[in-house]
């Protein structure tokens, strides 16, 4: 093996050592460049006679294109590497599962006030809803509560400030009914009765619901300071205790799907309502079934409360009642702790998604 031979055998190997790009182009400068092999043998030709350095010019020129074209083969070979690295490294598996995007959900209290709304809907009745701020009267005194009740106490009751005004959080949702009915009768009452007396003339029926938050001084793992209620009304000429155990049947049948579950009305007192009952229900089967559970308190509308509606309570009558959903969606779900509705955590609200 001549010199030449061996110089661009070495070149070959010096070439096919290189890794990268970088590499590569400083080994080529060993060989083509100013200071390189190749070059330096060009130099000595001058030594030499015209013959010689014909045919050696000749196989030195050679041997630089033999040189050249394994430099650009190596070049090409490291271009080739460098892209199928990237291209792995950024390559996508189709066969991953999908990244799942989380959906939101409404508040379990959220569905079943839904499913109150719409239960009550489908029976006629409006549903009216209003400030959580409320003055004493439409709170306490139209519901027919003395000065001297207990729930009228601080330790009842928060009692706030509404634009200087002395005010209170609403302790139940009533307050709205009142709102609704007295609306209601300013809408309907006939030019023909004197004004500033009670309305005795004619008049279609109020029918609503008021659902909401609603607030009293208590927290335990059973009270919660903010909680929900949903009061129902129903005032008209001949609307009797009868059509209240009607409606509150149906609608708990309704609303826990549960068509031979049974109803006892067990006499209470509230202010608002004369007479007045509890309303319990008993589930025929499951895994609550044979207990008396409270759902509710209810009553035939107090005349008074009539009265601050603006009506004549020799002629209009009805029924009201009130319900807290917080507890209903704890019997519906079988949620043992009232504090699980109010802290937040996904891990118990992702699952009424
Ligand atoms: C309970 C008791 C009740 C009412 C609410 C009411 C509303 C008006 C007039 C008369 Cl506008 N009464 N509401 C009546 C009886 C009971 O709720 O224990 N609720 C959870």
């Amino acid at each position: 093996m001549n010199d030449l031979e061996t110089l661009v055998k070495n070149a070959r190997a010096d070439f096919a050592l290189t890794k990268v790009p970088a590499e590569l182009e400083n080994t080529k400068a060993l060989y083509l460049g100013k200071q390189g092999s190749v070059t330096a043998l060009m130099k000595n030709l001058a030594n030499l006679s015209i013959e010689d350095k014909k045919s050696r010019g000749a196989a030195i020129h050679e041997a630089r294109q033999t040189i050249e074209a394994a430099l650009n083969a190596r070049r090409q070979a490291l271009a080739e590497q460098a892209l199928q690295r990237q291209l792995q490294a950024q390559a996508l598996d189709v066969t991953l599962p999908g990244r799942k995007r989380l959906t939101g959900g409404l508040h379990p209290v959220s569905l079943t006030l839904e499913r109150i709304e719409a239960i009550f809907s489908s029976m006629g009745f409006d549903v009216a809803e209003g400030p959580e701020i409320e003055s004493d009267w439409f709170n306490f005194t139209a519901l027919n509560t003395p000065p001297d009740h207990p729930a009228r106490s601080m330790h009842d009751t928060f009692y706030v400030e509404n634009a200087g005004e002395p005010a209170v959080l609403r302790t139940h949702t009533s307050p709205m009914q009142i709102r609704h009915a007295v609306q209601h009768v300013k809408r309907h009452r006939s030019s023909a009765q004197p004004k500033n007396t009670l309305y005795d003339g004619d008049m279609p029926e109020i029918r609503v619901i008021a659902p909401g938050r609603t607030y009293r001084v208590d927290s335990d793992a059973t009270h919660s300071p903010m909680f929900h209620q949903c009061e129902g009304l129903w005032v008209g000429e001949n609307v009797s205790f009868k059509d209240l155990k009607y409606v509150f049947t149906d609608f708990c049948r309704t609303f826990f799907e549960s068509s031979d579950l049974v109803l006892r009305f067990r006499p209470s007192f509230f202010p608002f309502t004369e007479p007045s009952a509890e309303i319990d229900i008993q589930f025929p089967s499951g895994p609550l079934a044979g207990r008396w559970l409270e759902v509710a308190g209810s009553g035939q509308v107090h005349p008074n409360v009539i009265s601050n509606m603006g009506l004549n309570p020799e002629r209009y009558i009805g029924f009201a009642f009130g319900m807290g959903p917080d507890r209903l969606t704890m019997l519906r779900y079988g949620v043992n702790d009232l504090r699980l509705f109010f802290d937040g955590d996904l891990r118990f609200l992702s699952q009424f998604r």
